[in-house]
């Protein structure tokens, strides 16, 4: 679609909205930018913006719709509203901020989906794709964008033919794509998250699995060999390849051609597939758990899918383990913050969900004191509880559901509570609790939203108060 002199409604004035706006503005785009926010700052907007955009908070009048060419939705809305509906029955396509810069992005496209672990993964796939541009000294570019941080519409148009862009994407994004195409793929897992907006476990699977759903035969999709509706997927729907990977030995998935990974005895093997390969279906010991910097299984699964993706990317397997051995935790991952008192501090407020944040607790090896709590996404914490297995001492709540946690740990048996009302107290709670020899972890297993921008700002939050302490 040319959208030269054509009418773009873009919904939602964030990051995805503004960036989204200045690529329609270089295209030739007649751009309204709507925001449901009714006291929204539009001067301060108006400041981050191309000139000549009609800015709309709270209301969108009538006429603002009906001679539109293409709605653009920013991420964190929903699309089963009357509003997008509204456009749905006039004909005007619906399209995500994603699949407006697909529509104008060159080059190779990795992009990276699932419940967790797709930050660390696409920086890592990220820095192992610009360690390898840099030292074959290769004519190009490589981005780290989307969900990450940085949107996709905002680099779309700088890319040339020898780039790689490397996608984090959510489910949120996936759900209004239409020709996105990524030519590797991968989804790391699937378990409960965003229920409040998908409403089912079908929904939010279908979401992750429409990444691959304009791949063809030759293109691969990276895959978590211990999630049996990832395996389902390969077989039943997937047209790309499959790799697979396994953080529980050796596996038997030799039917389509490609690299499968896995781990045994704290070693990472790869089996190559492909005919003509070297080492073709020979089992390869590529390195040991220990020698890289993240902790934690599901940080192996992390480090097997980029190995994967970038191995089918073309880069040597050489080149790939000593970037993995070079890559540090990524900020608000279980980060390492600072040890007051001989108590060590980790954020992890990047564990917005239940199954995140076990997966914080699994990677600590010391008695924990934990704070959590947060925004409400439906979630169900009961397994959540059972992961602290007598590693954590005490949990400290705070945010919308921390009534619920507590009923919900209460249940299970927990009872050393401490409810606070912000980070500052939970912090200072924290240094009381914890003694010598021991951890404070910020894992919250629930989004920061209502007491914080974002994820990130309650992580820097977190680390400035610990700082404090020293
Ligand atoms: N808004 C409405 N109506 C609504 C909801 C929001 O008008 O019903 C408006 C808000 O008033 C606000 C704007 O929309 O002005 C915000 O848009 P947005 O929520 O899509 O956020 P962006 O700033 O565009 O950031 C988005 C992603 N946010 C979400 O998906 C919620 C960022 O992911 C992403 O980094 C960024 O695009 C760049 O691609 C954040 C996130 O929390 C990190 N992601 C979720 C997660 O990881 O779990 C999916």
């Amino acid at each position: 679609m040319d959208l030269k002199g054509k009418k773009v409604v873009i919904m939602g004035a964030g990051k995805s909205g503004i960036a989204a706006a200045q690529l329609l503005d270089q295209v030739g785009a007649e751009i309204v930018l709507f925001d449901q926010n009714e006291s929204l700052d539009i001067e301060e907007l108006i400041k981050k913006i191309p000139p000549n955009i009609h800015v709309y908070a709270g209301e969108l009048p009538q006429e603002e719709k009906t001679d539109a060419s293409l709605l653009v939705m920013s991420p964190g809305i929903p699309v089963d509203t009357p509003f997008v509906e509204s456009f749905r029955s006039l004909g005007i396509p619906v399209w995500g901020e994603i699949e407006l810069a697909y529509r104008y992005s060159k080059g190779r496209l990795i992009a990276i989906t699932g419940t967790n672990g797709k930050t660390t993964t696409t920086a890592l796939t990220g820095h192992i794709m610009k360690d390898w541009y840099e030292d074959h000294g290769i004519d190009g570019k490589v981005y780290v964008v989307g969900n990450i941080g940085d949107p996709y519409t905002e680099i779309a148009l700088k890319t040339g033919e020898n780039d790689t862009v490397v996608l984090e994407v959510s489910s949120f994004q996936l759900e209004t794509i239409e020709e996105f195409h990524p030519q590797i793929s991968a989804i790391l897992n699937i378990t409960p998250d965003h229920l409040n907006r998908h409403h089912t476990m079908e929904a939010y699977s279908a979401c992750k699995e429409a990444i691959a759903k304009n791949q063809s035969s030759d293109e691969f999709c990276i895959l978590n060999h211990e999630d049996e509706r990832l395996r389902a997927f390969a077989s039943e729907r997937l047209k790309a390849g499959a790799c697979f990977f396994s953080s529980a030995g050796a596996i038997d998935a030799a039917d389509k051609p490609a690299v499968n990974l896995y781990e045994e005895d704290g070693k990472i093997y790869a089996v190559r597939r492909n005919p003509g390969e070297l080492n073709m279906g020979r089992v390869q010991r590529l390195m040991d758990i220990h020698d890289m910097k993240l902790l934690g299984t599901h940080n192996v699964e992390n480090v097997m899918a980029a190995i994967a993706m970038c191995t089918v990317a073309g880069v040597p397997m050489e080149r790939i383990i000593s970037s993995v051995c070079s890559f540090d935790a990524v900020e608000h991952r279980i980060e390492y913050t600072a040890t007051v008192n001989g108590v060590d501090y980790y954020n992890d407020s990047k564990g917005t969900n239940p199954d995140a944040a076990i997966k914080g607790i699994q990677a600590m090896v010391k008695k924990t004191v934990l704070i959590g709590g947060g925004y409400d996404k439906q979630s169900e914490y009961d397994e959540w509880i059972d992961s602290f297995d007598g590693k954590v001492t005490y949990l400290i709540l705070l945010g919308q559901t921390a009534e619920k946690i507590k009923k919900c740990a209460e249940a299970h048996g927990f009872k050393n509570i401490v409810m606070v009302s912000d980070m500052e107290e939970a912090v200072k709670k924290a240094h009381e609790l914890a003694g010598p020899g021991e951890a404070v972890l910020l894992s919250p297993a629930c989004a920061s939203w209502g007491m914080f921008k974002n994820y990130e700002e309650r992580g820097r939050i977190f680390k400035e108060l610990v700082r404090k302490l020293q």
